[in-house]
């Protein structure tokens, strides 16, 4: 099982869209083991952003991720990186494929909406950087027998 950190970004606050996106992850099987509100500051941003520093569009991504609330979910589930990914669909709104978040709610490239780990490594620096110990929650789902078929001793 993998944990995956989402965030849903001041554009999807703004527009009204948290609830649909995560019904979406829900519908889909996804574990929301961890979720809050919170304004990201300019440290955590520069944080989170390290790898894009150098970019021409690092200052304009830390302004807009800092200008508004946002909301950070931890997702799991087997694959929990990739389907998360292909749920989100392309980078920019503005070419991603109908049927995946950034394809169905957005037209914008720098206003895209949500943003996933891309992986294992990623997701658990992120995890680290947006929750703090014991925020995450280790609990059974009731559906949790019928999101997997658990009869090899594995969910599959
Ligand atoms: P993704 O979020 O799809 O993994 P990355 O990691 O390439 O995309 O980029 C991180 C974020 O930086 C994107 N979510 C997007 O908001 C922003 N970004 C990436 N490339 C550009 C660009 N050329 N112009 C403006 N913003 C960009």
């Amino acid at each position: 099982m993998e944990t995956t950190l989402i965030i849903l970004k001041p554009d999807a606050v703004q527009r009204g869209f948290c609830g649909r996106i995560i019904s979406r992850f829900e519908d889909k099987g996804l574990q929301v083991v961890g979720m809050k509100l919170m304004t990201i500051s300019q440290e955590l941003a520069a944080k989170h952003y390290e790898a894009h520093k150098e970019r021409p569009f690092y200052a304009s991504l830390v302004g807009f991720m800092t200008s508004s609330p946002v909301v950070v979910m931890a997702l799991k589930g087997n694959n929990a990186i990739a389907i998360s990914r292909k749920m989100m669909g392309a980078t920019f709104g503005s070419n991603a494929e109908p049927g995946t978040i950034r394809g169905d709610f957005g037209v914008s490239n720098s206003f895209n909406l949500i943003h996933g780990s891309d992986s294992p490594e990623a997701a658990t620096r992120e995890l680290e950087l947006f929750f703090a110990n014991g925020e995450l929650q280790d609990y059974e789902r009731a559906i949790g027998s019928w999101v997997y078929d658990w009869s090899g001793g594995e969910p599959e």
